[in-house]
């Protein structure tokens, strides 16, 4: 039960429940309400993807004032009513108290004088008893004004459609509204009324649609008491600060409220139409509360609900939108890659992330111009954009950096408009952009694009990379006792590991790249990363989705997408690991400084080199034995063992010959106190700081290896535990740690020890 029934402003009064109706026959005769004129405007003459209204066309959109700002929209259903959503009205099951707001009306520009508008005090709120939540229905209120509006060309009302009323799903309906233009992006000044057109969805087609799980595994049932408006491609849709706000249809030279702009999951996504209360359901309710009031509101003549039609449930088809965005022929081919041509340097490599706007790190233009937050002063003219499949150059109309834009910063972007849009097809095409609570799933398959100005850019950027677990990529490049962000929350950091580093042979100066992570066969720009001045790809990449808002602000209209999936079973990735462990200025487990001039000598460590020029590290695990990574000795796929060679005594002091490299990194060692050193993990594939734990191998190498010597380490910690040699203590515990792919090499001489 709701906590606003405690409060003493309103009058609360249990509703009928919606979808169990009285029809027509039970109201009141429509006689008593025929006096008063509604929904025809004078003849003249936020929402998402709409226009600036024309004066006058929606005279019943009223403005509702809180702490001196609009705050909802509503509609004059009578000179002394206007109808609303409950939710505009209660905050954290509070009711706020009707003395608290005004209501605007006849406003169109709500900048500056108020020409023509007049205001009113609300002397009551009422809403349906059983409003708890908007998702749960109910979302209507109605408000009392404390004295008439005073009708005129710009203040009518609007008509009310009988419980029988029929609005067919298909229809084209019309909400209107001065609420957010985008997600969290405000109505710009002059806060002109949008009114937007809105297709009426059937119940069948609208529960189809939300029942597909979006972010967060959200799902939404629809109720009776709701309905949905708006198109499965998104785009044009009510948003936040349009709630309470009408959507009409036109019926016989009138206009009816056919619903109250209630909710959404965000606005203007795809397959997220827009809900709205329906109104139909409450014609008694409305009766019963306005009674007496002279006069009420109309409920004119209007169609009847017929036998058979587009109204029966079931009879839609429900179709999904596909993304229009992010879908590339073959990884690798990116239809998005933009050429950004600035005269004098190497080309920028950027993202055509909508129609006409390009995205690149704003350090490609940084040495053209000192400041470049000035862009008026930056010879544009003189700047072209060359697209995939283009022949013809594009012009660039505009440079918006990011306020913070400075090399190698998370901020380090940059948009481009072009002076044309162009048409989307296969290519060029635009990449999807993740929404800010975007979440890539662990393990998510990702490519590197390039981004920026490289030295010697290669064709196409082939190397493969999964996403690693949050927790793992936070406390790598986090902060010791930092907290993981939750799932939901933007991450800090994206670490993708590399499936097959040593063979990419990437070397891209001086540049950087772009990580595309691909979701249900749609790319998105996941993060970015410039100034990776080693050789190496980046191991950790800036998360696009903390600049989401600037993106969609700038560009109104980049492909900002749900991903459609969250596997978020118990062997998803763990929330209760919150914080990294400690870690000490040697790295994460106490490791020996790199080998020094000399060399260090680490006895056990050895070269395990493979058919021709491939050298990686082995642990000597008993004198016959050597653990290597399956990785470094078999190829892809391949179950062939090599020719291998393992050389003993002289890993990380000898000279390799020439083209040979060490192709893996060292595996982790910790030294107990005072004592020996044990072998904790192995390397994980591509990366250098990431370790599989070898300990969940120990029987499998216990049983290989008779004379494998095992540390018994009783207790817990067993390391020291404020010493510098720290150990995550729960390194083999750790959620979705990676496993450890081992291979133990039996050699055929066997070792004398030495
Ligand atoms: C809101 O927050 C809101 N896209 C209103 C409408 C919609 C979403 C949010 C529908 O008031």
């Amino acid at each position: 039960m709701s906590q606003h029934l405690l409060l003493p402003v309103v009058i609360l009064v249990v509703s009928p429940i919606p979808g169990a109706f009285q029809d027509s026959a039970a109201s009141p005769t429509q006689g008593e309400f025929e006096d008063l004129d509604c929904g025809r405007p004078e003849p003249s003459s936020r929402i998402v993807g709409g226009s600036d209204a024309h004066p006058g066309t929606w005279p019943w959109q009223v403005s509702l004032h809180h702490g001196g700002g609009h705050i909802c929209g509503g509609s004059l259903i009578a000179p002394s009513w206007v109808l609303s959503a409950a939710h505009c009205f209660v905050t954290n099951g509070t009711l706020e108290p009707a003395e608290e707001w005004s209501v605007l009306l006849g406003v169109h520009s709500q900048d500056g004088p108020l020409e023509g508008a007049h205001e009113r005090a609300v002397a009551a709120i009422v809403m349906p008893v059983n409003y708890s939540r908007a998702e749960l229905g109910y979302d209507l209120a109605l408000l009392r004004l404390d004295s008439p509006a005073r009708l005129g060309p710009s203040v009518r009302p609007v008509c009310l459609p009988r419980a029988s009323h029929l609005f067919a799903h298909g229809t084209t309906c019309w909400a209107t509204g001065w609420g957010d233009v985008q997600e969290a992006d405000p109505l710009p000044l002059p806060w002109v009324l949008q009114e937007v057109e809105l297709k009426l969805l059937g119940e069948a087609a609208c529960q189809c649609l939300y029942s597909r799980p979006g972010p967060f595994n959200l799902t939404f049932q629809l109720l009776p008491g709701m309905l949905c408006a708006g198109y499965p491609e998104g785009r044009r849709d009510t948003c936040q600060g349009d709630s309470g706000g009408p959507l009409v249809c036109e019926d016989g030279g009138r206009w009816f409220q056919a619903g109250i702009t209630s909710f959404g999951i965000g606005c203007g996504r795809r397959n997220r139409p827009g809900v709205f209360t329906a109104v139909a359901p409450y014609e008694s309710w409305i009766r019963e509360h306005v009674k007496g009031s002279e006069p009420g509101p109309a409920f004119p003549s209007q169609l009847q609900k017929p036998q058979s039609g587009p109204w029966e449930p079931g009879e839609e088809n429900c179709s999904f939108a596909q993304p229009e965005c992010g879908k590339a022929p073959r990884p690798g081919t990116w239809p998005w890659e933009a050429q950004v041509m600035v005269p004098g340097s190497r080309p920028c490599y950027g993202a055509l992330v909508s129609d006409s706007w390009v995205l690149a790190p704003a350090s490609c233009f940084l040495d053209q111009q000192p400041r470049i937050s000035d862009s008026s002063s930056v010879a544009l003219e003189t700047w072209r954009v060359l697209l995939p499949s283009r022949r013809e150059e594009e012009r660039v109309a505009r440079l918006v950096p990011h306020a913070n834009a400075s090399r190698d910063s998370a901020s380090d972007l940059a948009l481009l408009q072009l002076r044309t849009r162009v048409n989307l097809t296969a290519a060029p095409s635009a990449v999807c952009l993740p929404h800010r609570e975007h979440y890539f799933l662990p393990g998510s398959r990702c490519r590197l694009a390039r981004w920026g100005r490289g030295e010697s850019a290669p064709a196409s950027a082939q190397l493969e990379a999964q996403l690693l677990n949050s927790w793992w990529c936070h406390c790598l490049y986090g902060r010791q006792g930092e907290s993981v962000p939750p799932p939901g929350h933007p991450p800090h950091w994206l670490c993708p590991a590399y499936q097959e580093e040593e063979e990419a042979g990437l070397c891209w100066k001086d540049s950087g790249w772009s990580l595309l992570c691909r979701e249900e066969g749609t790319w998105f720009l996941a993060g970015y990363r410039t100034l990776s001045n080693a050789c190496l790809p980046p191991r950790a990449f800036y998360p696009l989705q903390t600049h989401g808002l600037w993106i969609s602000h700038v560009t109104q209209g980049a492909y900002l997408e749900d991903q459609l999936t969250w596997d978020w079973g118990p062997e998803g990735e763990e929330t209760e690991k919150q914080t990294c462990p400690p870690r000490t200025e040697h790295g994460a487990c106490g490791l020996k400084p790199k080998a020094t001039a000399a060399g260090v000598l680490w006895p056990w460590l050895t070269e395990v080199h493979v058919t021709g020029d491939r050298v990686c590290t082995g642990i000597l695990v008993a004198p016959g034995w050597v653990l290597a990574a399956t990785h470094c000795v078999l190829r892809l796929g391949s179950t062939i063992v090599p020719h291998i060679e393992v050389y003993l005594g002289r890993a990380g002091v000898s000279t390799l010959p020439q083209g040979h490299q060490v192709t893996s990194a060292p595996p982790l060692l910790c030294q107990t106190e005072g004592g020996p050193w044990v072998l904790m993990g192995m390397a994980v594939r591509g990366s250098r700081e990431l370790f599989a734990a070898v300990d969940p191998e120990a029987t499998w190498i216990s049983q290989t290896v008779g004379e494998a010597h095992f540390l018994h380490l009783s207790g817990s910690p067993y390391w020291h535990p404020e010493g510098s040699d720290h150990c995550p203590q729960n390194l083999a515990g750790a959620a979705s740690s990676p496993k450890v792919a081992a291979l133990l090499l039996l050699l055929s001489v066997p070792l004398i020890r030495g």
